[in-house]
């Protein structure tokens, strides 16, 4: 797929959630690579560095999308031909395609762990890795039931009723606002990340830390499920993640709110729940008290990926190589 097609998937969310869009434009980089006709380094370098940027610029919040593509991009640094430079970014993006499905299965198998036979689980939004350790939990013949959130204003809470029926596990599907009214009901709270910072505060889809702050005060546990390439190096000098406020239509149509002119509609995509709400952040390499997010960020990312302004700039590689 060509890459402006791509951006485009990312930004009408027919590509969503903070995995999907990361493999999405790896993959939109290969293709780039390969497709490009470009004759020297140079004139490659600045198609590729173009593709990127109109990645980036597509949905700002999930840190997944930066990483990827400086993860990629880093497979032209050290090319002297073209041939050189589409060969090391096809090889980056393969490695980041196969190493993120790797990392939602190692998640799987690590969270799964930490759900109990007759638990209920409660998740909010739809997150890939979030339901693949409950339904790797499911597999492996606990009894669980689950309350899924149904995420408005887009409704992702549908896609994770289906998957989770799909799996034959026992769901409740509640609207948003009856979080507080069953959270007794619940043993542990399980969800995704678009971003965690340095500090441990996990970003994800709005309404998750009002999920999570009922959660502590009931005394329910929260995990979060996320990969290490969501955790956010460029916090490290103080940058905040930058949350992401879609158009109002999504939430009011225009031909209601044209007619309501002292009325504005705020819709942000994503929430930041301090760490404090957090009990466990479950990773491809282990599972951390969110207070230990900087050593993801030390041991697996880099200190230095993303804190340049261009796509060229990461050193790249999970481990930072
Ligand atoms: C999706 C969302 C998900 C995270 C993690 O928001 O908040 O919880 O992205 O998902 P949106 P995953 O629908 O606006 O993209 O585990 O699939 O990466």
């Amino acid at each position: 797929m060509i890459v402006s097609e791509t951006a485009d998937k990312i930004k009408r969310m027919e590509i969503r959630g903070a995995g999907r869009i990361a493999r999405a434009a790896a993959e939109a980089l290969r293709d780039g690579a390969l497709s490009s006709r470009a004759a020297t380094t140079e004139s490659f370098r600045m198609e590729m560095t173009q593709a990127a940027d109109t990645l980036l610029a597509t949905r700002p919040t999930a840190v997944s999308l930066p990483n990827a593509v400086h993860m990629v991009m880093a497979g032209i640094k050290k090319a002297s031909t073209v041939e050189e430079a589409k060969a090391g970014i096809v090889t980056r993006a393969d490695e980041f395609v196969t190493s993120s499905q790797h990392a939602v299965e190692r998640i799987a198998a690590f969270g799964s762990r930490h759900i109990r036979d007759g638990d209920t689980i409660m998740t909010h939004c739809n997150s890939e890795v979030a339901l693949a350790c409950i339904v790797a939990a499911h597999r492996e013949g606990k009894e669980i039931e689950v309350f899924a959130t149904e995420v408005r204003p887009r409704n992702q809470g549908l896609i994770t009723i289906k998957t989770l029926n799909d799996a034959g596990i026992k769901t409740n599907f509640i609207v948003d606002s009856a979080v507080r009214s069953f959270i007794h009901d619940v043993d542990l709270v399980v969800v995704g990340a678009d971003a965690v910072t340095v500090n441990g505060a996990v970003v994800n889809k709005i309404g998750t830390s009002q999920v999570a702050h009922a959660a502590v005060e009931a005394r329910v546990n929260v995990m979060v499920a996320a990969e290490t390439y969501k955790f956010a190096p460029r916090t490290i000098l103080g940058e905040l993640i930058k949350i992401e406020e879609r158009a109002g239509s999504e939430v009011l149509p225009d031909e209601i709110a044209k007619t309501l002119p002292n009325v504005t509609v705020r819709n942000p995509a994503f929430d930041v729940t301090p760490a404090e709400y957090v009990d466990l952040i479950v990773t491809e390499k282990g599972a951390i008290p969110p207070q230990m997010a900087y050593v993801i960020i030390r041991d697996y990312l880099g200190w230095e990926i993303g804190e340049f302004g261009d796509p060229l700039g990461g050193t790249g590689g999970l481990n930072g190589s």
